[in-house]
C-alpha cells in the first residue's frame, strides 16, 4: 500500500525537515484547514442544513450576504481566535479588522480571508471556496492596527484556498511550491494528492465574463478578439472558454491544466480598479499561481508588488499561464 501523507505530516516535515515554517505558523495552518473542513460539511448539507439563501444583510461593500457567507466567516473566527497563533484577522465580510480578544494569548500572525468565495453559486450547487492569506504582524509597536494589514502580497508567509466541489481540496503554498490535499471524508483528514504543481506556460483556454465585453478596455478586447479569431487569426490556434464565476474553481482549473483568468477593470464602474479584492483574493491567488510557475498582474504590474492603501481595496486581475499573462500585460503597457 502506498504511504499516504496527511496535511499534518506535510506541515511537520515543512517545519522539521526543511525548516521552512515556524511551529506557530504550522499550527495556524492546521486550524485554518480544520475550519475549512467544517465549512465543507455545512456546504455539503445544503438544503438539509438551513444554510442556503440570503441572510437579509449586506456586507461593507454593499453586497447581499448569503447565510453561508456569514456561517463560514464565523467558523473561521471561532476556530482561530483562541489558539495563540494570531494577532488579528480581516475578512471580506467584516468592515474592520478583528483583533484577538485579550482573554486569549496573542500570536504574531495576521490572517485574511474571503470566507466563501463565489457566493452566487451557493444556491445552485456549483463549486465555491474559502481563500486565505497569512502575514507576519509588523514588529516595533504593541497591539495591532488596520495599517498592519496593508502589506504587499510579496510579504505573505502562507496562502491557499479550499475548493468545495465534487471533492473538497485544500491548496497551499508556504513559499516552496504548491501542494494539493484532498479531504478524505472517512478519515476526516486532508491527504496530499499533488505536490510541485506546475502551470503550463502556454494555454488555449481563457476565463472571463464575456457578458461585460462591451465595457472592456481596448487591450482586453484586443486579447480576447485574437483568441476568438482562432486558427484564422494572429494566434494561429483555437481557444476554449470557461467561466465558473467562482474564482477558486477557475483558479483550481488553471493550477490543474493551465489557462488564463481575467477580471479586468471595465467601464461599468470606472472609479473601481476591478471587482476582486486585493487582500482576500488577488494576493493569495497571485502567489499560488506564481509559485506554480505562472504569473499574476493587474494588467500593468505584478499584483504581489502592489502596496495596498485600504483593507477592502479592489484590483484588476490577470493570472495564469505565464506567456498569456505577459501578452495581456504587454498590450496594456503598449497603450499607456
Ligand atoms: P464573491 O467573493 O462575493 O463571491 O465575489 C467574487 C466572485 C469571484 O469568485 C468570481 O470570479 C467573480 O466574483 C464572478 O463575478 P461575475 O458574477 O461578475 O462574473
Ligand atoms: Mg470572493
Amino acid at each position: 500500500m502506498s504511504k499516504q501523507i496527511s496535511l499534518s505530516r506535510y506541515l511537520v516535515e515543512q517545519q522539521r525537515v526543511d525548516g521552512l515554517i515556524p511551529a506557530q505558523l504550522r499550527l495556524l495552518l492546521e486550524v485554518v484547514a480544520r475550519a475549512c473542513k467544517r465549512i465543507s460539511y455545512s456546504v455539503n448539507k445544503g438544503e438539509l442544513g438551513d444554510v442556503m439563501g440570503s441572510a437579509g444583510s449586506e456586507n461593507v461593500q454593499g453586497e447581499v450576504q448569503k447565510k453561508l457567507d456569514i456561517i463560514a466567516n464565523e467558523v473561521l473566527i471561532d476556530a482561530n481566535e483562541w489558539g495563540g497563533h494570531l494577532a488579528a484577522m480581516a475578512s471580506e465580510e467584516m468592515e474592520g479588522i478583528y483583533v484577538v480578544p485579550n482573554r486569549y494569548p496573542q500570536g504574531e500572525y495576521l490572517l485574511m480571508f474571503d470566507p466563501l468565495d463565489g457566493s452566487s453559486n451557493i444556491d445552485v450547487n456549483v463549486s465555491i471556496g474559502t481563500i486565505f492569506s497569512v502575514f507576519k504582524k509588523p514588529e516595533g509597536h504593541p497591539g495591532v492596527t488596520e495599517q498592519d494589514f496593508l502589506q504587499p502580497g510579496n510579504q505573505q508567509v502562507a496562502a491557499g484556498y479550499c475548493v468545495y466541489g465534487p471533492q473538497t481540496t485544500l491548496v497551499l503554498t508556504v513559499g516552496d511550491g504548491v501542494a494539493m490535499f484532498t479531504l478524505d471524508r472517512e478519515l476526516g483528514s486532508f491527504v496530499l494528492t499533488r505536490d510541485n504543481v506546475r502551470i503550463p506556460e502556454d494555454t488555449k483556454e481563457f476565463a472571463i465574463n464575456m457578458s461585460n465585453m462591451r465595457h472592456w478596455d481596448a487591450p482586453v478586447k484586443r486579447y480576447i478578439d485574437e483568441c476568438l479569431a482562432g486558427t484564422q487569426g494572429p494566434r494561429g490556434k483555437d481557444f476554449n472558454m470557461r467561466w465558473i464565476a467562482s474564482m477558486v474553481a477557475d483558479v483550481h482549473r488553471i493550477l490543474s491544466r493551465g489557462g488564463i483568468f481575467m477580471y479586468p477593470w471595465d467601464q461599468r464602474e470606472p472609479n473601481k480598479p476591478g471587482k476582486l479584492r486585493l487582500l482576500y483574493e488577488a494576493n493569495p491567488m497571485g502567489w499560488l499561481v506564481e509559485q506554480a510557475g505562472g504569473a499574476a498582474t493587474n494588467g500593468r504590474q505584478r499584483i504581489l508588488d502592489i502596496q495596498p492603501t485600504k483593507l477592502h481595496e479592489r484590483v484588476a486581475v490577470v493570472l495564469g499561464s505565464k506567456n498569456e499573462v505577459e501578452r495581456v500585460t504587454a498590450y496594456h503597457n503598449e497603450q499607456s
